[in-house]
């Protein structure tokens, strides 16, 4: 009786500590991000533009707590979300702010990017008010473009 009791007071404790822990945001069901203007193949010369589509929830800037929405991120040149090396992080703690992910934390849709000539990779992956994926995530497929 007492372990039982001392089983459940710590299963709680786990809960309640899961909760404040991220993911835990959810997305609306059906909801999607994709590439308004770019498709896997394109070819474009620098800087281009990228303009970001959202379907089934809501645009948000970043600190604004408020259901269904979030903000666009763009991930360039790495693995598909979740995929990484870091995968697990960036699904339970957030993405970081650096070259290769790019925060639009005032609600922008839209963006022009300079990359160099070559091959690279993106994919929009929408972050609630954290900048942590929602549950499940709202992920694009990960493209591939040819900067000419
Ligand atoms: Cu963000």
């Amino acid at each position: 009786m007492k372990l039982r009791l001392f089983a459940m007071l710590f299963l709680g404790a786990f809960s309640f500590g899961a909760q404040t822990l991220a993911q835990e945001t959810p997305s609306a069901d059906g909801a999607k991000v994709y590439f308004v203007n770019l498709q896997d193949g394109a070819e474009v010369h620098s800087p281009f533009k990228v303009v970001f589509g959202l379907s089934g929830m809501g645009v948000a800037p970043s600190g604004v707590e408020k259901a269904k929405t979030g903000h666009h991120h763009l991930l360039i040149d790495r693995p598909a979300l979740g995929e990484g090396s870091d995968g697990a992080d960036e699904l339970m703690y957030g993405l970081p702010a650096d070259e290769q992910h790019l925060h639009f934390g005032g609600g922008q849709t839209e963006t022009t990017l300079e990359l160099e000539p070559g091959s690279h990779t993106l994919q929009l992956v929408l972050g609630d008010m954290g900048h942590v994926p929602h549950n499940p995530p709202v992920m694009s497929e990960v493209i591939t473009i040819t900067v000419k």
